[in-house]
Formats: structure tokens, C-alpha cells, sequence
């Protein structure tokens, strides 16, 4: 889904954003305060298990996990399964696997579970782990050893540590798009696919050159699909019909076609992979 720079023509030349203006958003209000509550039920039934599997987002792999796994993680068996690898660009995996590791997580398991892609992995991971003298409840999952699972809903972090990790958790989806604005949202994937030089969106709408300007780009995303409104505009000289692009339809289409991978893989953590060292194995 790469595309070479100069390939695009038009945007030889062009200098990306270097940063993206996270002032004057308020991330408390994207997430949900029923979170809460969920977390307070899912630290009860801690007692209830003998490993814990949390299920992250491979496209954010180093951000955005519940902090509450971390606190957990000396006093319970762990397994940190990262799914939707198929979305993820994983080229630097084994990068993401030693930061992991600094980080004290040695039991990562990447997952597709559209494809079934290594989810067979995840039951010997944890019987190596807790052996076969599991104590569940319900849920059984696999008969040989004996071994339920306990679900629970997701839940995100009560606090987000910074708005553009916010903005990453709102790109993979985890909160609702209106709350932090789908035309925002749009902008923030746009600038990370310029900057990770992603240009599938430019062939997948069949834009004329890679741009950076988020309006420009839904304009042109609105006439490709036809998400045009008339609009009644008064002048001094009566009323006029005008088209105007549906930008928020666009912007909907737009966040909608990456998700579903057809804008293609994307590492959103690509940043924290850079800036931090990795800890020698
Ligand atoms: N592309 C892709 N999509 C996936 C994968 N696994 C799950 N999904 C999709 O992700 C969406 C959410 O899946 P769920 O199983 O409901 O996720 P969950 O973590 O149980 O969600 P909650 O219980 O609401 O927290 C569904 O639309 C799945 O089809 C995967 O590996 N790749
Ligand atoms: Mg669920």
C-alpha cells in the first residue's frame, strides 16, 4: 500500500506536518465514565483467576494499555495478546517485542482473529505459564488441561495520559468518533499517514496528489462519493443553490475504509518506538 514519494507527483516537494495541534482538547470528556465501574469489577474477579490475558490493539502496541494490567503484572501470571495484526504494521515487531520486555512483559502473542492467525498460540502460552491446575468458574475453553475463560467488557485507562494518545485510541476505534469529532480524528489520521508516508488514500480515492490539508482532502473524498449537499446560500441578489461537500460523511468514510484496513497497515506507535531506547535484552 506503500507508494514511493515521487510516484505521487504532485506531492514531490511537499513538506509534511511536523506536529499536530493537540491544544484545547479535553480527552477526559472522549472516555466514558461507566469505565470506571468496569474496572472495579474486573479488579474484583482478579482474585477469581490464576493468569490474566489482555487483549490490546497491535497498532498500539506501547500506548494506551490499562494501567491496571501494569500494577497486576508481578502478582499474577500474564499473557498481552495483540490483535488486529492484520491492521498493524509490524515490520519493526521484534523492536516492539525487546520494548515490551523492557517494559517487563515477556508473554506477547500477536493475533489476527479474522484469519484465526496465532490465536493457537495463546492457550499454551498460558498453560506454560499457570501450568494445568486452573481453578474457573465458566467459560471452559479448552478441555486438555482443563481451562475456562472469564471475559470481560474492554475497558480503556479512567485517565488518558495525553491527548495524542487519545487521539490514537480514538483511531483504532475504542471511543465514540463524534466525541472527539470525526473531522479531528480524520485530521489526526491524515497527518499520521503523511508522515509514515502512507498514501494508499490518495489511490484508494483517486486524489490527484497527496496533500496535507485536511479540508482539501475531504472535499475531494465528498465529490469522489458523492456525499454533496445543496445548500441555500443568501446573497443581495436572491437566494443560490450551492453543492457543498458532506465533510463530516467524508470524514466518516475516511476513518471507516482505515479502519477496515483498505488504507493499508499502520504502526500508530511508531513515535514511542523511536524516541525511547530499547532495553538490552
Ligand atoms: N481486522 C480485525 N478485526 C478484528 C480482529 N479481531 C476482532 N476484530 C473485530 O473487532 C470488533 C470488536 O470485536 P469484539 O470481539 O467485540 O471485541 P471486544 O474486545 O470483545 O470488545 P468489547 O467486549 O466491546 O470490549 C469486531 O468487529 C471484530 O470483527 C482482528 O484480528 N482483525
Ligand atoms: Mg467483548
Amino acid at each position: 500500500m506503500r507508494l514511493a514519494f515521487r510516484a505521487l507527483g504532485g506531492a514531490a516537494g511537499v513538506a509534511w506536518r511536523e506536529s499536530f495541534p493537540l491544544g484545547g482538547r479535553d480527552v477526559a470528556r472522549w472516555f466514558p465514565g461507566h469505565m470506571a465501574k468496569g474496572l472495579k469489577k474486573m479488579q474484583s474477579s482478579l482474585k477469581l483467576v490464576d493468569c490474566i490475558i489482555e487483549v490490546h490493539d497491535a497498532r498500539i502496541p506501547l500506548s494506551g494499555r490499562n494501567p491496571l494490567f501494569q500494577e497486576t503484572l508481578g502478582l499474577k501470571p500474564h499473557v498481552l495478546v495483540l490483535n488486529k495484526m492484520d491492521l498493524a504494521d509490524l515490520k519493526e515487531q521484534q523492536k516492539i517485542i525487546q520494548h515490551l520486555e523492557g517494559e517487563g512483559l515477556k508473554n506477547v502473542v500477536f493475533t489476527n482473529c479474522l484469519q484465526g492467525e496465532n490465536v493457537k498460540q495463546i492457550i499454551p502460552t498460558v498453560t506454560g505459564l499457570v501450568g494445568s491446575s486452573c481453578r474457573y468458574h465458566r467459560g471452559e475453553v479448552c478441555e486438555r488441561p482443563l481451562m475456562f475463560l472469564l471475559d470481560t467488557p474492554g475497558v480503556l485507562a479512567p485517565r488518558i495520559e495525553s491527548v495524542e494518545m487519545g487521539l490514537k485510541l480514538a483511531l483504532c476505534g475504542t471511543v465514540l468518533d463524534h466525541l472527539v469529532g470525526e473531522e479531528t480524528l480524520a485530521d489526526y489520521l491524515l497527518y499520521t499517514l503523511n508522515r509514515h508516508q502512507l498514501f494508499g488514500y490518495v489511490r484508494h480515492y483517486g486524489l490527484g496528489g497527496a496533500c496535507d490539508d485536511i479540508a482539501s482532502v475531504l472535499k475531494q473524498v465528498a465529490v469522489r462519493l458523492g456525499k454533496t449537499q445543496k445548500v441555500k446560500v443568501l446573497t443581495g441578489t436572491g437566494d443560490v443553490n450551492v453543492i457543498q461537500p458532506n465533510y463530516p460523511a467524508a470524514a466518516r468514510d475516511f476513518l471507516q475504509t482505515f479502519r477496515r484496513g483498505l488504507l493499508g497497515p499502520v504502526m500508530l506507535d511508531r513515535d514511542v518506538l523511536q524516541r525511547s531506547p530499547v532495553a538490552e535484552p
